[in-house]
């Protein structure tokens, strides 16, 4: 237009046609839209297309398609979008919350996993595809295309060069045993074929075993997914060098696993048990169905973290991805233990997926967390899932509470040591349970009392006998001023959680004890007797022996076994008990599978030598599940 104008003895065009001044206005404005809408138009051309080549510079073509690649296939937001500037490496599309101290290893990790995994599921996932290899990936929601450089690389997870980075066998490599512990191990594996083989033939299938009537039990726990027992024993099964039975098991996932129920399910239950059972498998085996399943089932997962917080929801239906909290908990909440006992499995899921949004979901939890006022540095189990605020101010490290802690220790250690935020979490909340919560009895027995906003319940559950294994794990790596003391505090426990089981008729410890009211280590309730096969005491006990060798913890985990072969063993399995301070029990009818997920696989451990399942190359998670110690630092990839 400007040139035309100073062409000497040329009219400019308007003029030439004899139009007034607005006119000329109007037409001025109408030629330079329709010119604007031509240019703009040549972007919306095929990378092909000759006249795109023509118009626009090279450099502005690529990245116009790399763009537009990266916004079909990335995590990035619109704000993070590619500007139209030329990018080295091309085509890349970084996750949104990727450090630029995020490791290399690990950024061209996340790279092939958004360039293979489509963006993060903020809304329900979408169908699935099978890509090259066998393995299985989510496909955007919107139902786009995957982009060409997926098909290009597909992601894999090197499970040979994971298992050369494995310091001993998983399996053990020294037999020799004195001769004494030897037998007792037999007399372990004897019992999880006794409980497995019941099983088999009663249950196979439904989720437990109902040993004294013979049948099996569902419940409503698992949002309509079966086997519980299956995946929870896979694992035991394997260490035990339980090979036919392993094979029953694993040929189950293979024909009989259905993923594609419809119902409410727990999802800590559900990530606890099953992922973190298949998980274990699939290290364990390098099998590719334990780790298929595992990425499926942790995706059906994924709408339960749409909350304004992205502090997950307790219940997810599996089929609609809908999720609600709890009835039970106040104001719509959601659970400390729950949402807190995530982590492990999901930075796995991560790590073999090559999908960042299971570690950005977790990461996204602990950043809540950490902006969160602690009353007097605890932390209460109630946290509204809308405005990440405390509802109640509960504290316990048994029941609602006790995995959080453990998955914060257990974070660094999986993090071989790197994932320092975490260390600092468990030190500082231990500094508040020791300084709030630990007491000494009348008796002298140490206990991790509850908080009720302030004041004290002077009762401690089976479930926190946990944590003398977990403080003792922890006191290895304290500094040099607490290491000693919470070594002590946490063979204390262990000795008061040990006294519980002393104190009764069977031998076997109540599911809540007291210290008030003349009692001590003992239940006082009558609905506090019962005794379900729980795991947490020989858990502490196989820390402890780990991590001491003192023979006293072997004798303890011995009069366990004597107990449970007296007292639970019954013609078809073993039963949970109704009370514990009674020589003729009656029986609940139930083989929980965490009893062979957790109980007899940690007494098996107890009498094994110390390169079995090393604790040099595996953390256990909340259901004694082993996941590797893993050399990928995902926190550095998803800090804001
Ligand atoms: C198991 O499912 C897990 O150990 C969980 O963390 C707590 N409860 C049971 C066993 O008691």
């Amino acid at each position: 237009m400007v040139l035309l104008r100073k062409l000497p003895g040329m009219p400019g065009w308007p003029a030439a046609l004899g139009l007034r001044l607005p006119q000329k206005f109007l037409f001025l404005l109408f030629l330079s839209g329709l010119l604007t809408l031509c240019f703009g138009a040549l972007f919306l051309l095929p990378d092909s297309s000759r006249f795109k080549r023509l118009f626009l510079p090279r450099r502005a073509t690529a990245s116009a398609s790399s763009s537009s690649s990266a916004s079909s296939s990335s995590a990035s937001s619109s704000s993070t979008r590619d500007t139209g500037l030329p990018r080295s490496p091309p085509a890349a599309a970084e996750p949104r919350h990727a450090s630029p101290a995020a490791p290399r290893r690990l950024r061209e990790k996340l790279r092939t996993a958004a360039r293979v995994a489509g963006p993060p599921a903020r809304t329900a996932p979408g169908p699935r595809q099978q890509v090259p290899g066998g393995e299985s990936r989510a496909q955007p929601a919107s139902g786009a295309p995957p982009a060409r450089d997926a098909q290009r690389a597909p992601f894999r997870f090197d499970y040979e060069r994971f298992r050369r980075s494995l310091r001993h066998p998983v399996r053990g490599g020294r037999p020799a045993q004195d001769p004494e512990s030897r037998a007792r191990r037999m007399k372990i594996k004897e019992m999880m074929k006794f409980a497995w083989d019941n099983y088999k033939q009663y249950a196979l299938g439904k989720n437990e075993l109902r040993p004294l009537t013979k049948n099996g039990h569902i419940g409503n726990m698992f949002g309509g997914l079966r086997g519980a027992t299956v995946i929870d024993a896979l694992d035991t099964l394997y260490i035990m060098e339980l090979e036919e039975e392993f094979q029953e098991a694993k040929q189950w996932v293979e024909k009989s696993f259905d993923l594609n129920v419809n119902g409410e399910a727990s999802l800590f239950e559900v990530n606890i048990r099953y992922i973190g059972g298949l998980l274990a498998t699939y290290y364990l085996t390098g099998e590719e169905v334990f780790k298929s399943k595992a990425l499926e089932l942790g995706e059906k997962l994924l709408p339960a973290f749409n909350t304004p917080t992205g502090i997950p929801r307790g219940v997810i239906n599996l089929g609609s991805g809908m999720s609600w909290s709890w009835g039970w908990a106040s104001a719509g909440s959601s659970i400390l233990a729950e949402f807190g006992t995530l982590h492990l499995e999901f930075l796995h899921l991560s790590e073999l997926s090559g999908n960042p949004v299971f570690a950005e979901k977790v990461m996204n939890i602990r950043r809540v967390l950490n902006r969160v006022e602690k009353p007097q540095g605890l932390y209460p189990n109630f946290l509204s899932p809308v405005t990440g605020s405390w509802v109640q101010h509960h504290v316990s490290i048994g029941g609602l509470g006790d995995s959080f802690y453990e998955y914060l220790i257990k974070s660094w250690l999986m993090s071989d040591k790197k994932d320092s935020e975490a260390k600092k979490m468990y030190d500082d909340a231990l500094e508040a349970i020791e300084k709030h919560l630990v007491k000494k009895s009348a008796g002298g027995l140490t206990y991790i009392a509850e908080w009720r906003g302030g004041i004290l319940d002077h009762k401690m559950g089976h479930l926190a006998c946990f944590s003398g294994g977990m403080i003792a794990l922890g006191a290895e790596h304290a500094q040099e001023d607490r290491r000693q003391r919470h070594r002590e505090l946490a063979a204390e426990i262990t000795s008061t959680c040990h006294e519980s089981y002393t104190r009764s008729d069977t031998k076997l410890g109540p599911e809540a004890f007291r210290f008030d009211a003349g009692s001590e280590a003992t239940a006082t309730r009558l609905s506090e007797r019962y005794y379900i096969l729980r795991p947490e005491v020989v858990e502490s006990y196989m820390y402890l022996w780990r991590l001491t060798h003192q023979p006293k913890y072997r004798h303890w985990g011995w009069e366990v076994v004597q107990a449970l072969e007296k007292h639970c063993r019954v013609e078809a399995g073993f039963s949970g008990i109704r009370d514990v301070y009674t020589t003729t029990p009656t029986h609940d009818n139930m083989q929980q599978s965490f009893f062979l997920a957790e109980t007899l696989k940690y007494l098996y451990l107890l009498f094994s030598e110390d390169d079995v399942l090393s604790l040099e190359d595996w953390v256990f998670n909340t259901e004694a599940h082993p996941l590797p110690i893993n050399h990928t630092d995902f926190t550095a990839a998803v800090q804001p």
